[in-house]
């Protein structure tokens, strides 16, 4: 990947009209009420409530309790001038045990917050998958399976699809914007590999069953929302492609670059967007499969047509080539600690380094030419597709002032830096229509629990109160005016 720059005070600061200026959310992280209304535990139930596996021992039972303050919520969008919020819907909350019938009280609360999203100009976008498969999918064994349930068992990507209909036919009369999955990556290889991610197995083989089933649930899922949907409807996905660089321009780092670029992009941008795998990932992973769970028409399935690409982007990733005796066990990569890979294949090839910067709480590098360097690439692989950025944002310790307020330069210059980024990569070409900052509130971070915020909102987790930080009021103002100022500063 070439360098690009970004610089935040060159020449015109406005963003195009009608680009939305929303918030991100995922059900698992901010419902809480999990045993509620006819919900049933997801693989994040069941591991957040395992010992050891969650930070702290949190789990999302309460979260930020979003599930009986969604009105509230929603007029905090509204008066931080939101013109988009996406969200995602738990599936154990509509469709319990995975298959079969959905439940009604499941449908309504999704109904009503996209009825109130809507009175407040506030333009959902849904997401059908962020990570919290119905436990029953999970501990399923169909006959003859040697997969184990989950995402590594074929049959999860047709349940899926009925799920899709299932919302699709709830809620498409009032959304337009639907995203399939969120970031499948982390499904499958924190998921199934590294072991970090419910369900918490380390399986390399099951890792890339779960991708190729998740790419197929998306077109499977995609195929059934456009047929529940009204024609207006726009259909794409949300992926964590890696803004992977070499460290040296040696032949040999360029290799565990490609590895890389294999491994977290094209093994999902291969089908959806080009209808493969390619030749590479298929040699490179040969070890650990020999890929026969393809089926014939799972590509083209697979390959479905997008309205829209959402990119989420936190940060890039360096890579070198790993000496055999000199893996970098430290997996640098801010996946979190696992003796286990999230990178099948590629553990003898590549040793992955900190890129240089500012660190956020998560010790991921700040750098917003990543982004840039994303938005315009896909743009070049994929000409005239609209682009969101359906994810950016950072964590920071931040603390309550002695008044309460919540002071968070950090966080305004991150999201400086990065907007800066969008409006370059507009500036040259790419299509991008919106930006959803994550996140709307501090919530359940996943395996770091409570313990890392990433809200434009601050929540006092005893009281569940809500502070919007300096952050929220600074976006408020940028997305009031169209345009970025030219320095990251509340004034
Ligand atoms: O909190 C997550 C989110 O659920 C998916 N994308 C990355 C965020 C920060 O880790």
């Amino acid at each position: 990947m070439s360098l690009t720059s970004v610089n935040p005070t060159s020449a015109d600061p406005t963003f195009p009209p009608g680009f939305l200026w929303g918030a991100a959310t995922a059900a698992y992280q901010i419902e809480g009420a999990v045993r509620e209304d006819g919900r049933t535990p997801s693989i994040w139930d069941t591991f957040s409530h395992t010992p050891g596996k969650v930070l702290g021992g949190d789990t999302g039972d309460v979260a930020v309790d979003h599930y009986h303050r969604w009105r509230d919520d929603v007029r905090l969008m509204a008066d931080l001038g939101l013109s988009a919020y996406r969200f995602s819907v738990s599936w154990s909350r509509v469709q319990p045990t995975g298959r079969g019938p959905a439940v009604q009280r499941g449908l309504d609360f999704y109904r009503a917050l996209v009825d109130e999203l809507l009175a407040h100009g506030i333009q959902p976008m849904v997401t059908l998958y962020h990570w919290d498969l119905p436990q029953e999918l999970e501990d399923a064994f169909p006959s003859g399976s040697a997969a184990g349930g989950g995402w590594p068992e074929r049959d999860t990507a047709h349940r899926f699809a009925e799920y899709a209909g299932i919302v699709a036919g709830a809620l498409g009369d009032r959304v337009e914007m639907w995203s399939t999955l969120n970031e499948p990556w982390c499904s499958a290889f924190l998921g199934y590999g590294s072991g970090v991610h419910a369900p918490g197995r380390t399986d390399p083989a099951a890792a890339l069953r779960a991708a190729h089933h998740l790419n197929l649930a998306h077109g499977l899922g995609a195929q059934a929302l456009r047929d529940g949907l009204p024609g207006r409807a726009r259909i794409g996905v949300s992926l964590n492609p890696s803004a992977v660089r070499p460290l040296t321009p040696s032949p040999a780092d360029q290799d565990a670059r490609r590895r890389i670029d294999a491994l977290a992009n094209r093994v999902f941008t291969g089908p959806m967007l080009r209808g493969t795998y390619d030749d590479d990932l298929l040699a490179d992973t040969a070890a650990i499969t020999d890929w026969s769970f393809v089926g014939d028409n799972d590509l083209r399935i697979a390959h479905h047509p997008l309205d829209f690409l959402g990119i989420n982007y936190y940060a890039p990733a360096v890579v070198s080539a790993a000496p055999a005796d000199a893996v970098d066990r430290q997996r640098a990569d801010g996946h979190g600690a696992s003796s286990h890979s999230p990178w099948p294949g590629a553990d003898e090839h590549v040793s992955f380094h900190r890129a240089p910067g500012e660190l956020t709480a998560m010790d991921w590098p700040v750098d917003p030419t990543g982004l840039k360097y994303l938005l315009l690439d896909y743009t070049a692989q994929a000409p005239g597709l609209p682009l969101y950025v359906t994810e950016n944002g950072a964590a920071f310790d931040d603390v309550p002032g002695a008044g309460g307020q919540v002071h968070d330069p950090e966080r305004i210059r991150y999201l400086h830096g990065h907007l800066a980024a969008v409006r370059e990569a507009i500036a040259a070409g790419a299509d991008v229509r919106g930006y959803y900052l994550w996140s709307l509130l501090d919530n359940f971070e996943w395996a770091y629990g409570y313990s890392k915020r990433f809200g434009a909102v601050y929540v006092d987790y005893a009281t569940q109160a809500r502070t919007p930080k300096s952050s929220a009021h600074w976006y408020a103002k940028v997305a009031a005016a169209g345009e970025l100022p030219p320095s990251p500063t509340l004034d």
